[in-house]
């Protein structure tokens, strides 16, 4: 739950950082079943002879050496399709662990006291294990492994959300710090939706944003960063010498578009109708995985808006 002054202070600036929200356990479930996919991966990759041999090696050692060796671990373990075209054997990573976290009691209780009661758990989510910087490929750019760009995150979805109700909740699994690239944010809510380009990432145009009032959003394991869809923000670089992780969730008033409504989204909570709150994790995976079926068979369709030959991104 939020304190009222919780609550104003989101309207206001758009943002709220919030102490000890997932339990312990929860945390724990959601490592140990990134561990054993981890372990799963690794096994393929050493069996392949694409990495070294890993009986020493902890979670953290075993994504260290599959990055250097350029095996992809960023797909396998995220919750989402790709914004790319999609493939027909295009991994993702549904486990009941990580349902357990979207569905969270007390995540929801906060959620509702933003969004209101009936809550859906919108597409637009990823998991982000973000090497230290000096781990990086020299050519890596993605957002889900170095720093984020600034953006919106009404920005990276379609135009049919731009008035949907949203809130993105930013949940750290380990601390986030201004030294591992925890997220910085310029306080406000936008008055608009600001124009973005895609050019490394999908990020506000040159020249739109002011960062100069940009604060740091440090925030220890378990706790949530809270977003308005309009309010600006980034991560800061990967300075530590270890890895940083993150999940960024989104939910949205149940009946409105979700931006991507050609993924799978899901009544988290409904106080109208508790009936059709989804509460197994199962079929969570079976609609992602029907999803990607059906829209491998089809032409690609792009997940954001933006044309880099606006006049604005030259
Ligand atoms: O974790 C990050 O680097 C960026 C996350 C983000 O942009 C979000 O949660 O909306
Ligand atoms: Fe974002």
């Amino acid at each position: 739950m939020l304190t009222e002054a919780q609550v104003t202070q989101f309207q206001n600036q758009g943002f709220l950082v919030v102490d000890d929200v997932i339990p312990a356990p929860v945390l724990d479930a959601v490592r140990a079943e990134y561990s054993d996919l981890l372990d799963k991966l690794y096994e393929s990759w050493q069996t392949e002879g694409r990495v070294p041999d890993g009986t020493d090696m902890d979670f953290w050692d075993k994504l260290s050496a599959s990055y250097a060796a350029g095996c992809d671990w960023f797909q396998p373990m995220d919750i989402s399709l790709p914004g790319g075209e999609i493939d027909a054997h295009c991994p993702m990573h549904f486990g009941p662990a990580i349902f357990d976290l979207v569905v969270q009691s007390r995540l929801l209780d906060i959620v509702e006291c933003l969004l209101g009661p009936e809550i859906t758990s919108n597409p637009i989510q990823h998991v982000r294990i973000k090497p230290p910087s000096p781990q990086l490929a020299a050519d890596e750019v993605r957002a889900h492994i170095t720093s984020t760009d600034w953006h919106q995150d009404r920005g990276v979805g379609h135009e049919d959300a731009d008035t949907t109700d949203m809130v993105t909740a930013w949940v750290a699994i380990t601390d986030g710090t201004v030294e591992n690239g925890c997220l910085q944010v310029v306080p406000g809510i936008d008055d608009g939706l600001l124009p973005h380009c895609p050019q490394v990432q999908t990020a506000i145009a040159p020249a739109h944003l002011d960062t100069s009032s940009a604060v740091p959003l440090p925030v220890n394991a378990g706790g949530v960063v809270l977003f308005h869809p309009l309010v600006s923000h980034a991560s800061l670089p990967n300075r530590s010498d270890r890895f940083r992780w993150s999940f960024d969730l989104r939910y949205n008033v149940t009946g409105q578009p979700t931006g991507r409504d050609h993924f799978p989204s899901f009544a988290a909570r409904s106080r109208a109708a508790p009936e059709t709150e989804l509460r197994d994790w199962r079929v969570w995976r079976d609609v992602w995985f029907a999803a990607r079926d059906r829209l491998a068979a089809k032409s690609h369709i792009p997940i954001h808006r933006w044309d880099a030959d606006s006049p604005v991104c030259a």
